[in-house]
């Protein structure tokens, strides 16, 4: 009853998305979310090709459903993880923070299904030309790297405006979400900030109690002056980040105090200091689960939400 053309497309049972946040999205998140019928993605971040490559075939070993990765196209190392990632013919990748064009053709050539994140509806259309086959129309409520619109305004524009596929993320945790991104003609969503909170996910205890103790304005968007504005919890970091911003400070001293600060909070479990990337949904998370489970509520939740419109 909830399956779309999303599941045709990727061979997928739900057309549920795991979001591939750096770090974080390790192999062992990616096959839970695939073996329990969703869309597991690695988050190659700013990681070199060989960490890459070994995340890969850790997920082949742990599922033999399809999988993707996420390529931030920031990356210094972005060459070489689309070189690994062709290599290594994973089934589906996903793009962030930029513009994938140039890698297009290649992935198309040996039939990897391409999924680029779009801020906007220009990029979508874009992309559409490109011969994409789906985008992810992700909004400024998503934790990490974001653009200017909310979902509620930026999916149902980019659905108007494309004929492919339309995958919704950004403010989405349950079945009302779902539901709501349906209703706005998306076609799947991707979900990040509650995949952080999956038991399997590796991220630092501290970094999941962080989310699971943030209140519904317990994020910020910092950056803004880099260009690369990036959405995390309130924390001791993100008052210098405010404070760098009201002194007017430069772009290379605001890089300076964010670098290397996303590794130290997943991997180190610095609350305090370490950059805590997660999205405004993050009010609404409030307990660790398997992602087997959390992939059930959000289906349960999804077909009672239906129902409870039917009786209106
Ligand atoms: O990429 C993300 N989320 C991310 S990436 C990341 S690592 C990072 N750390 C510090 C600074 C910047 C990145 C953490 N979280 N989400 C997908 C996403 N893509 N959000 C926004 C965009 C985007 C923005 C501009 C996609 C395309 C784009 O195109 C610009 C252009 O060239 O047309």
């Amino acid at each position: 009853m909830l399956k779309t053309e999303i599941c045709d497309l990727l061979g997928i049972e739900y057309p549920i998305i795991q979001g591939g946040m750096a770090w974080v999205a390790t192999a062992e998140l990616a096959a839970a979310v695939s073996n329990a019928g969703g869309l597991g993605i690695i988050g190659a971040g700013n990681a070199p090709a060989d960490f890459v490559i070994s995340e890969i075939r850790k997920v082949k070993k742990l599922t033999d459903k399809p999988f993707g990765v996420n390529i931030m196209l920031l990356s210094p190392f972005v060459e070489d993880v689309i070189q690994a990632v062709y290599e290594e013919r994973v089934p589906v990748i996903t793009t962030g923070a930029g513009n994938p064009a140039k890698y297009i053709p290649m992935f198309k050539e040996i039939g990897t299904k391409i999924i680029p994140v779009v801020p906007s509806v220009a990029l979508a259309i874009k992309m559409e030309k490109y011969g994409v086959d789906a985008v992810i129309a992700e909004g400024i409520e998503s934790g990490g790297h974001v653009g200017e619109l909310t979902t509620m305004v930026l999916v149902p524009q980019v659905v108007d405006a494309v004929k492919i596929p339309v995958i919704a993320a950004g403010g989405i945790a349950d079945g009302r979400g779902f539901v709501s991104a349906m209703a706005l003609g998306a076609k799947g969503v991707q979900l990040g900030t509650v995949f952080v909170c999956a038991e399997e996910c590796t991220a630092h205890d501290n970094y999941k109690n962080a989310i699971i103790k943030a209140g519904d304005r317990g994020t910020i968007v910092t950056g803004r002056i880099t260009g690369h504005p990036v959405r995390i919890i309130k924390n001791k970091l993100a008052r210098e980040f405010v404070k760098l911003e009201s002194n007017n400070s430069t772009v290379e001293e605001f890089e300076k105090l964010g670098l290397g600060k996303l590794k130290i909070a997943v991997v180190d479990g610095d609350a305090d200091y370490g950059s805590i990337m997660a999205g405004q949904i993050s009010g609404m998370v409030n307990e660790i689960r398997p992602a087997r489970k959390i992939i059930e509520d959000i289906i349960g939740g999804a077909k009672a939400t239906i129902n409870s419109i039917k009786e209106i």
